[in-house]
């Protein structure tokens, strides 16, 4: 594999990549995880590379009695490590994808997307369930989830069931749902239980029918200073070319609604045979008022249409490694969907929605 040019010397300062690259993380297990997965790609493309790790708490893991939905505060748990990126204090910030704004501050740019795990949701029981799915749990049993966008879905879909928030990081919440009685289940991603190996727990993977996923959901994101070229350069190899296109357009579309990480928005997308495929969706609170709409685009390159050098950027992800055409296409398409549903009334389902939340 050839480096980059820049990758093997030793450039000190103004964020060069040199023969160290600091990576920043979260201290939980799983941003751990996640930034050890992207080390040790990265260690194997470019094994004379000294990858080091930073580990940093943020505000989204010290507010633990809130509902992310309630703190308020946009990147909630991207802003030290964005600080740390600007202060050039470190080079690069491995994120769950979902967890990144559709816009970056200026001076950031996702310069990675790694190859999609699975990106539904997955229900885990409470031990004295075992065996049930959503629809066999008794009435009125509490399902805890704090995001807006699984509880519309389900309170939609299984009327007999409650919702709760539930706050905290993996390993907390399933010490919360195991050790008392509150909750008879909780949903989580399936991509961050298969990534800390708690596969087992999962009793029930939801369809889309059931609950459609969040935007980016499953992904890895590189975050790096959008000047660094040789570290973007660096990165650009991680990208995984669907992935990228099928979140590229869910990114724009979520962007077009005008929707934070604390709206009940849903998408689903697939690329086949060069066609990308996007299906979204907006509901109010309890699922009862919702929009949803599919629409497709050709990806396959046009080769009269000439890269443009200096900014191959698009909603926030850098990836000049990948077909201008298809990057413009895919995001045009989130456009064109959002501006479907906004045509249907998108925009009153999602005002209704956040004032609802603000003043619960
Ligand atoms: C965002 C949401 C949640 C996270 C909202 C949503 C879930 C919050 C909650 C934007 N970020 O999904 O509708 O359940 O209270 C998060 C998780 C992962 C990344 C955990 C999870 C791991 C999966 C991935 C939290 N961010 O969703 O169970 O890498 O996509």
């Amino acid at each position: 594999m050839e480096q980059p040019e820049g990758a093997q010397n030793s450039l000190e300062g103004n964020g060069k990549a040199g023969s160290v690259i600091r990576m920043g993380t979260r201290k939980s297990q799983l941003a751990r995880i996640q930034t050890d997965f992207v080390r040790d790609k990265l260690k194997e493309l470019y094994p004379d590379v000294d990858l080091q790790i930073v580990a940093m708490s943020t505000i989204g893991d010290q507010i633990l009695d809130r509902a992310l939905s309630k703190i308020g505060e946009k990147s909630l748990f991207t802003k030290e490590l964005e600080n740390a990126l600007e202060k050039n204090e470190v080079d690069i910030v491995v994120h769950s994808l979902k967890d990144l704004p559709t816009t970056l501050p200026p001076g950031f740019t996702i310069g990675a997307v790694l190859e999609r795990e699975s990106p539904y949701d997955a229900v885990v029981l409470h031990p004295k369930h075992s065996g049930r799915s959503l629809q066999e749990l008794p009435d009125k049993s509490v399902i805890g989830t704090s995001s807006l966008r699984r509880a519309a879905q389900l309170k939609k879909r299984f009327p007999h069931l409650e919702f709760e928030n539930i706050r905290g990081n993996l390993n907390t919440r399933l010490k919360k749902l195991d050790e008392k009685e509150d909750y008879a289940a909780i949903i989580l991603a399936a991509a961050g239980l298969k990534r800390m190996g708690w596969e087992s727990r999962v009793s029930q993977i939801l369809e889309p029918s059931d609950c459609m996923y969040a935007v980016g959901q499953g992904a890895l994101a590189v975050e790096v200073r959008a000047r660094d070229r040789d570290i973007l350069n660096m990165v650009s190899i991680l990208h995984h070319h669907d992935t990228v296109l099928r979140c590229v357009a869910e990114r724009a579309f979520l962007r077009q609604l005008e929707g934070g990480c604390s709206v009940p928005v849903a998408v689903h997308t697939e690329l086949k045979d060069s066609l990308l495929y996007l299906t979204g969706a907006v509901f109010s609170l309890d699922g009862s008022d919702s929009l949803k709409e599919t629409m497709q685009t050709s990806v396959l390159p046009n080769n009269e249409v000439v890269q443009s050098a200096d900014d191959c950027s698009h909603v926030g992800v850098t990836a000049c490694n990948i077909p201008e055409f298809s990057m413009g296409a895919a995001e045009k398409l989130g456009v064109d969907l959002a501006d479907l549903l906004l045509s249907k009334g998108a925009k009153d389902i999602l005002t209704t929605a956040r004032q609802l939340n603000d003043a619960r």
